[in-house]
């Protein structure tokens, strides 16, 4: 394995699969991981995959990713419209970060248009369900390179 990720997961994912199929698909977030596990793999990446309900311990995460990860993908959920504190600690990682959501913000209420995650972005990623990580996953291989 070349490179080491992070991928973090916001408020509510770990409910993926049990509610709003048309918005989020019938995927679980275990089936995620699955998934970005298997795509990581093939890129020669090796993938921490976590989830939080606390906006405290997302910052921790993210402030981990430091000393401990070569790039960071998040999906924040609801915290990426409110958190300044997510937003922050992200301006502190001077690794790559990939802001990457399930469902297309922008066809959304408006309070989902703004997100704090994608001033320290390199990137966006949204509307493309499980495949938008797995999308990341190929830019992150990408920006690494
Ligand atoms: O589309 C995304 O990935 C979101 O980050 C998901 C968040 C939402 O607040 C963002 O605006 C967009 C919500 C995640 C909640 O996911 C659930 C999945 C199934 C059932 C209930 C919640």
């Amino acid at each position: 394995m070349n490179h080491t990720i992070l991928i973090l997961n916001g408020p509510n994912l770990n409910m993926l699969g049990s509610r709003e199929p048309e918005i989020y698909g019938t995927q679980t977030l275990d089936d995620l991981q699955q998934v970005c596990i298997a795509h990581a793999a093939l890129l020669s990446i090796a993938l921490t995959f976590v989830q939080s309900n606390h906006e405290g311990e997302l910052v921790d995460a993210i402030q981990s990713v430091r000393s401990a990860h070569d790039g960071l993908i998040i999906n924040a959920g609801a915290f990426s419209h409110t958190s300044v504190a997510i937003h922050d600690a992200l301006m502190m990682v001077d690794k790559p970060i990939i802001e990457v959501h399930l469902s297309n913000i922008f066809q959304r209420e408006a309070f989902r248009h703004h997100s704090y995650v994608s001033r320290p972005a390199k990137g966006v990623i949204c509307g493309f369900g499980v495949n938008s990580y797995v999308l990341a996953l190929s830019a992150m291989k990408d920006l690494l390179s």
